[in-house]
């Protein structure tokens, strides 16, 4: 059992202002940290659950990059966006903060000055990669090449996404500048080191010794592997003009590196949490009777297990944290997760095609929580687990017991009249429940809470089911009292015990059942909802999730990846063909008649093309270069004979072809004379 804390700082990995939330991001952090916020609230503990946008950085930059936008206008667009995604999912922070923010970057120079003024850094000028074509340095994710430690090929500038390591760009092999595709050269830049190797020992002491049996292994081997590697000096600061801005004199156009000012956004949040509400955010952050626990996914486990501590542990001022129970990653039926694929479930998606059924994510997510190891979610398990279980056992025991009693008393909760054995044997079970999933809870195992709260409704579904009050009804009033007593006993314990897990279940069911806010101490108590009052109007808790509803999921992702297909084709070099091959190509020259938006894409253009030889339908993957308007009249030059292929439901017939520049840049090959539509191209 844990012991005793004056109040819980909760932090959650800070989500780059660079794209929506997806079901990876979810079940990785976001919905383990709102189970754990909320498990304590109940228990009347003081938490302050921290969570905000990671605002700078490199993937910020490369996205405004491709828009031709500023990053501060990418930010902008996410941080909402994001930040009400989470609200709409029942994410309970106490604040969602931003570290473009103002009180941000005084918080992290501050912090940068206090070590830089102790002489905490070293300061090396060296050579670093630039790119002569951009004029730019390359750090980060601004370079990629072959990890030298696991030999994956699209290695950034500072970590391997691959195995996590930890890098520095002179440690990839064959680098290449992510902006312009060329080899880069060495050039002398100066920059602040954080002596990592310098807290070695420290923190053998602090985790390998200290908390060998307290963080989990998956968090606790990778902190090792990395230690018993040796640790090495890391720079703390880049040659670039997004971020926060190096508050030193000759420090111009450098920035504080995005891992050295996110984590201290957490500090920052607090301290904007603290405007908000007048309470003083220093106790969660300098008190040592503060217990703080970073909620992460499995690749930020060096920057929050090593780096930061070292970063708090340099400052002096801070508390460390007393765990991160990193989470592995979540696939998407059978496939990495990926933004740039769009091969996701996005969250502000999800609450639009499937509204009030935040929970059965939720429940999805945590039943298929990848704790341990990398875990799958599929749409196939989503509709099964909803059905099979949340409808089935919890909503289908929940229900039968307030109609029951609707039909048979009015609503009006009815007296035990005589405890017998089964009633007896099921309340001494139900006793049990709140210390079994409090002790999972504790231990940051929430798979194995939630089946422990499923349990509770199996117990529940068995006892009524057994007990049959609709047969018994016909002879003995009063055990049909009994039998639906302690069912309603074990609703409301089903109504306290579900809150951290579905919230907005626990609350429709804590309303139907007349509960006022319970508290965890609640739970475990048999005789919640006294004889004589009166029930609330009973309603569903869950439905059924057709299988219409998933089968248009799951299309979309193979459409998804059709028009993934389509897109990387067109990149890759092809062999050699023969002279007759190509002539089996028809290619005529067109004009563009009519173009729309293929909805709930990013990629596609439905076309309507005047070959010369007729009109036809064509979907382009140019939806992200191309408004459809401003292409109406365009002559292009179209692959007619090319045999038709549905693409989100449209018959494409035939391919209009584009030219692509290394950056990925497209254009219209096009006619560059007034030629009749149907002209043949040889
Ligand atoms: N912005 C998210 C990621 O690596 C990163 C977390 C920062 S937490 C301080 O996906
Ligand atoms: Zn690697």
């Amino acid at each position: 059992m844990p012991e005793k804390f004056k109040r819980y700082t909760l932090t959650s990995a800070l989500p780059y202002a660079n794209g929506p939330i997806h079901i990876g991001h979810l079940a990785g952090v976001y919905v383990p940290a709102d189970i754990y916020a909320r498990y304590l609230r109940m228990k009347g503990e003081d938490v302050l659950f921290i969570g905000g946008s990671d605002e700078h950085g490199v993937p910020i930059t490369i996205k405004a990059r491709a828009e031709g936008v500023s990053p501060q206008v990418i930010v902008d667009r996410y941080h909402e966006q994001i930040k009400k995604s989470f609200e709409d999912f029942g994410i309970s922070f106490d604040v969602y903060a931003r570290t473009s923010a103002p009180v941000h970057h005084k918080t992290a120079s501050d912090f940068f000055l206090k070590l830089y003024g102790e002489n905490k850094f070293i300061e090396k000028t060296n050579q670093q990669y630039y790119d002569e074509k951009e004029h730019q340095f390359l750090a980060d994710r601004y370079i990629t090449g072959t990890c030298p430690h696991c030999g994956y090929e699209k290695a950034y500038g500072d970590q391997c996404e691959n195995c996590g390591t930890s890098l520095s760009p002179l440690e990839l092999i064959n680098p290449k500048s992510a902006l312009s595709g060329n080899v880069p050269v060495l050039k002398e830049t100066k920059h602040w080191y954080l002596p990592l190797d310098q807290y070695e020992e420290w923190l053998e002491e602090w985790i390998i010794k200290g908390h060998k049996n307290d963080w989990k292994a998956n968090v606790y081997g990778q902190v090792k592997s990395w230690i018993d590697h040796g640790l090495k000096p890391r720079a703390v600061t880049r040659d670039l003009n997004w971020g926060v801005q190096v508050p030193l004199k000759d420090a111009e156009g450098k920035v504080l590196y995005v891992w050295f000012d996110a984590p201290i956004g957490y500090i920052s949040a607090a301290k904007e949490w603290s405007e908000k509400t007048g309470k003083d955010w220093k106790p969660y952050w300098k008190d040592e009777e503060t217990k703080l626990i970073h909620f992460i996914g499995k690749d930020n486990i060096v920057f929050h297990c090593i780096i930061f501590p070292a970063m708090l542990k340099a400052e002096g001022s801070f508390v460390l944290p007393d765990n991160v129970p990193a989470n592995e990653f979540l696939n998407l039926e059978n496939d990495k997760i990926s933004t740039s694929r769009n091969w996701a479930v996005w969250l502000h998606e999800y609450l639009n095609d499937f509204p009030g059924k935040q929970d059965v994510l939720r429940y999805v997510l945590t039943a298929n929580a990848p704790e341990t190891k990398d875990n799958d979610f599929t749409w196939k398990d989503f509709q099964a687990r909803n059905n099979n279980e949340l409808l089935a056992i919890f909503g289908n025991f929940v229900n039968r017991t307030l109609v029951l009693t609707q039909k048979y008393f009015d609503g009006v909760v009815p007296a035990v009249t005589e405890l017998d054995k089964e009633a007896k044997t099921t309340l001494e079970e139900v006793k049990l429940f709140p210390g079994k999933i409090a002790q999972s809870l504790d231990r940051y195992r929430f798979r194995e809470a939630l089946s422990e709260l499923m349990n509770l409704a199996r117990l529940g579904n068995k006892y009524l089911t057994d007990m049959e009050p609709w047969r018994v009804i016909k002879t003995d009033e009063d055990k049909v009292k009994t039998i639906l007593n302690v069912s309603l006993q074990i609703a409301a314990n089903l109504a306290v015990l579900s809150e951290p897990f579905l919230p907005f279940t626990a609350t429709k069911l804590q309303k139907m059942l007349g509960m006022e806010q319970p508290t965890w101490t609640d739970a475990g108590n048999t005789e919640l909802i006294k004889p004589g009052s009166i029930l609330n109007k009973p309603e569903l808790l869950f439905d059924r999730i057709e299988d219409k509803e998933v089968e248009a999921q799951v299309q979309r992702l193979l459409d998804t990846k059709k028009e993934n297909e389509l897109a990387i084709s067109s990149k890759l070099a092809k062999e050699e063909i023969t002279f007759d091959e190509f002539m089996k190509t028809d290619i005529r020259t067109g004009t563009i008649l009519e173009a729309k938006k293929v909805p709930k894409t990013k990629k596609l253009l439905k076309l309507k093309i005047d070959t010369g030889i007729d009109q036809r339908t064509v979907v382009s993957g140019i939806a992200e270069y191309y408004e459809p308007e401003k292409i109406i009249g365009q002559k292009v030059c179209i692959l007619v004979n090319l045999a038709p292929r549905k693409l989100r439901g449209i018959e494409s017939q035939g391919m209009i072809l584009m030219a692509e520049d290394a950056d990925g840049k497209l254009c219209f090959v096009s006619p560059t004379e007034d030629v009749s539509d149907g002209s043949e191209v040889k």
